[in-house]
């Protein structure tokens, strides 16, 4: 009897240490899928950028073979193919950051994460490296007015359509515009649409809030200037005004070169009238202030 006792104990020992055995086995593999320390996958030829700093899990939607050798090697990759786009860490917080760190990279659809392992999400944007280069696009709509909205609209739209490509109205979520560069740190917002080849732009500190007048941009140390020629050839004024208008800011006449927005009211299509909806407009001699179409808002840090 003492004999059968202590063969059964040997059992329960036995099971013991299996148990022990597989806990031990899933505390490492689970550890071994969070990795946090800049594992980055590039790939130029799909234009697309993966870093895991948030959940990789979360992120199987642009995995590659490239991803999965990443993980299992411990998070850090490296590839041969001279076409890899590098990415690490604060280098893949917006489109700037992105071309500074791969010079000579071409407009189009990146994966970003403004606030590296902060609660934000890696999400997907279209970069125009073009104009200076770094620009995020934040903002689009085509040819109707829209109704604000802080949250994102329209992801997919956002992130991949090109100027001539704008199906329709889209944007980042205000907490994603917000995130590239630091909530309340000064940036540049560029405006452009089809009315004019002059491009509008403003220098701006305040928190980007798409319900509130003019994207509560407007404040006491705003900037401004329009030009057909770029970034690098603007010369910023400062203005007071309390709405974005280029006429009102000394910029353009009243005539297909004017930008304004919210001029009537909080939200406001001066075009159509509405009070609920938002629009661009151009000025009274460019089709008795014609909706400004395929308008664009980027940002560059
Ligand atoms: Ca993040």
């Amino acid at each position: 009897m003492k004999r059968l006792n202590h063969a059964f104990s040997l059992i329960e020992l036995s099971i013991t240490v299996l148990i022990i055995g597989i806990v031990t086995l899933v505390a490492l593999n689970g550890k071994s899928l969070v990795i946090k320390a800049n594992c980055v996958v590039s790939s130029l030829g799909s234009k697309t950028i993966v870093n895991n700093l948030d959940n990789p899990t979360a992120l199987t939607a642009n995995r590659s073979s490239a991803y999965e050798t990443c993980v299992s090697s411990g998070g850090v990759i490296t590839s041969s193919s001279s076409a890899v786009v590098t990415c690490s860490g604060a280098a893949c917080s917006s489109c700037k950051t992105l071309l500074a760190a791969n010079p000579g990279m071409a407009s189009g659809t990146y994966t970003i994460d403004p606030d590296g392992a902060g609660s934000i999400a890696e999400f997907n944007v279209y970069c125009d490296m073009t104009d200076s280069g770094g620009w995020t696009k934040i903002l689009h709509y085509k040819n109707a007015a829209y109704t604000p909205n802080t949250g994102a609209v329209n992801p997919t739209s956002i992130s991949t359509e090109s100027t001539a490509a704008i199906s329709g109205f889209a944007k980042l979520s205000d907490a994603q515009i917000n995130a590239i560069g630091g909530s309340g740190a000064t940036k540049t917002y560029r405006i452009s649409g089809d009315k004019t080849t002059n491009k509008y732009y403003t220098k701006s500190n305040g928190v980007w809030n798409d319900t509130a007048r003019a994207y509560g941009l407007p404040n006491a140390s705003r900037q401004v200037c329009e030009n057909s020629t770029g970034f690098a050839s603007c010369v910023f004024s400062n203005t007071s005004l309390g709405i974005i208008d280029s006429n009102q800011e000394a910029l353009s006449g009243n005539d297909c070169a004017r930008y304004f927005v919210d001029l009537g009211s909080a939200i406001n299509c001066y075009t159509t009238g509405s009070s609920t909806q938002r629009c661009f407009s151009a000025g009274m001699s460019c089709g008795n202030h014609s909706m400004i179409n395929n308008l664009e808002i980027y940002l560059r840090e």
